[in-house]
C-alpha cells in the first residue's frame, strides 16, 4: 500500500482488522463522476472519446462489476480498458505480460499505484482496482465500483442511450436493499471468512455466507432475477461472487459447506446470466484461479488447483 505517496513493498492481503480478528475493507477515496461538459461533448459529437480509461483485474469481483456494466450498456467504444496481471506483485497490481492481460508496452505505467500517486502525491491507502482514470486531467475520477456502475448506467445515459436500465428509479429502494443484504454477508462475506484472523471471525463469516446462499436458493425458486422481474445492477453484484465461489472461495477461503453447483436454483440463475455475453465474456477462470491462489498468506506454495470442472464453463469462450 501507499503511505504518504510512498509504496510499502510488504503486501498484506488483510486490509484492516478489528480486535476480534474480523477483516475490514478500506473505503474508497476518489468518488467523483465524469465531467458533464465532456459527456455533452460526446453526445453532441464535438469529441469522440470521453477521455477516460478503466483499469481492472479479471480476478477482482469489484472490477468485474464495472466490466459487465460497461458491456451491457454498450460502452466499449467510449471507455477503453486496461487489464492488469492477475497476481498481486510486491508492488501491487502490475502489467507484466500475463496472457490475457494488457501488454506492458501498451501502458504508460507499470503499476496501478502510479495512478494513485499521480492523482495524489501524498496518497495513503491501498492501490485498488477498479480505477476510472481521467486521461486528460491525469487523475482518478472514481475508485469505487458501486459508484462506477451507476456513473455508467445513469450519468453516461446521454452517451449510450441503452435500452437497459440497471438501476431504474422505481426499483432503486429494492435494489439498494438487495445489495446491502448480500454485500456484507456474501460479496464481502467470503473475504471475511478467507481473511479472518480468528476462529470466531471465520465462523461468523462462514455462517453469514451460507445463510445468505440458503435465502438466495429459495429466492431463485420463484424469481428469475435478483430484484423484480428484470436484469439490474444487483444481478451483476451477485454474479461476480457466485462465479468465483466454486473456483476459488470454496477452497481458498474455506467457505466449504456447499458449492454453488450444489444449489439447483442458484445454478440455473447463473446459467441464465451466462447466456448473456456481457457476463460470460468478462469471466476469466484462468485469471481468477491464478490470482486468488497467488495469495501467499493463504497458499504459501502458490500451487493452483487443476479443478474444479463446472458445467457452466461451457458458456465461456
Ligand atoms: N471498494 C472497492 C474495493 C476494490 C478492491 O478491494 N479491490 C481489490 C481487488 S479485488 C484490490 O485492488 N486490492 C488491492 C489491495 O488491497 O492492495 C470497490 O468496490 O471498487
Amino acid at each position: 500500500m501507499l503511505v504518504n505517496g510512498v509504496w510499502q513493498s510488504k503486501w498484506d492481503p488483510v486490509q484492516k482488522k478489528d480486535e476480534q480478528g474480523r477483516f475490514l475493507r478500506q473505503s474508497s477515496a476518489f468518488r467523483k463522476t465524469i465531467a458533464a461538459d465532456r459527456i455533452a461533448a460526446v453526445k453532441y459529437g464535438a469529441v469522440e472519446t470521453l477521455g477516460v480509461k478503466l483499469y481492472v483485474a479479471y480476478i477482482c469481483p469489484w472490477a468485474t462489476r464495472t466490466l459487465i456494466a460497461r458491456s451491457l450498456l454498450g460502452l466499449e467504444k467510449y471507455i477503453p480498458v486496461s487489464i492488469v496481471d492477475p497476481q498481486l506483485s510486491d508492488s501491487g497490481w502490475q502489467f507484466h505480460g500475463y496472457p490475457g492481460s494488457t501488454p506492458a508496452k501498451q501502458e504508460s505505467i507499470s503499476y496501478i499505484y502510479q495512478l494513485y500517486t499521480e492523482a495524489d502525491p501524498d496518497y495513503t491507502g491501498r492501490a485498488t482496482v477498479p480505477v476510472l482514470w481521467d486521461t486528460e486531467g491525469h487523475t482518478i475520477i472514481n475508485n469505487e465500483s458501486a459508484d462506477i456502475i451507476r456513473i455508467f448506467n445513469h450519468d453516461l445515459r446521454p452517451v449510450h442511450n441503452a435500452e437497459i436500465d440497471l438501476a431504474p428509479e422505481l426499483l432503486l429502494h429494492e435494489i439498494d436493499r438487495f445489495n446491502e443484504r448480500i454485500y456484507d454477508t456474501l460479496n464481502n462475506g467470503v473475504y471475511r471468512a478467507g481473511f479472518a484472523s480468528s476462529q470466531e471471525a471465520y465462523e461468523e463469516a462462514y455462517n453469514d455466507v451460507f445463510t445468505t446462499l440458503a435465502w438466495l436458493e429459495k429466492h431463485f425458486g420463484h424469481s428469475v432475477y435478483a430484484v423484480a422481474d428484470q436484469l439490474t445492477e444487483s444481478d451483476i453484484r451477485l454474479f461476480v461472487t457466485l462465479a468465483r465461489f466454486d473456483v476459488a472461495y470454496y477452497g481458498l477461503f474455506k467457505t466449504n459447506k456447499a458449492r454453488i453447483s450444489d444449489y439447483a436454483n442458484i445454478s440455473a440463475y447463473m446459467a441464465r446470466l451466462l447466456k448473456i455475453p456481457a457476463f460470460s465474456q468478462n469471466t476469466n477462470i484462468d485469471h481468477i484461479k491464478a490470482g486468488y491462489y497467488s495469495i501467499k498468506e493463504l497458499n504459501p506454495m502458490g500451487i493452483v488447483p487443476q479443478g474444479p470442472e463446472l458445467d457452466w464453463f461451457d458458456y465461456l469462450n
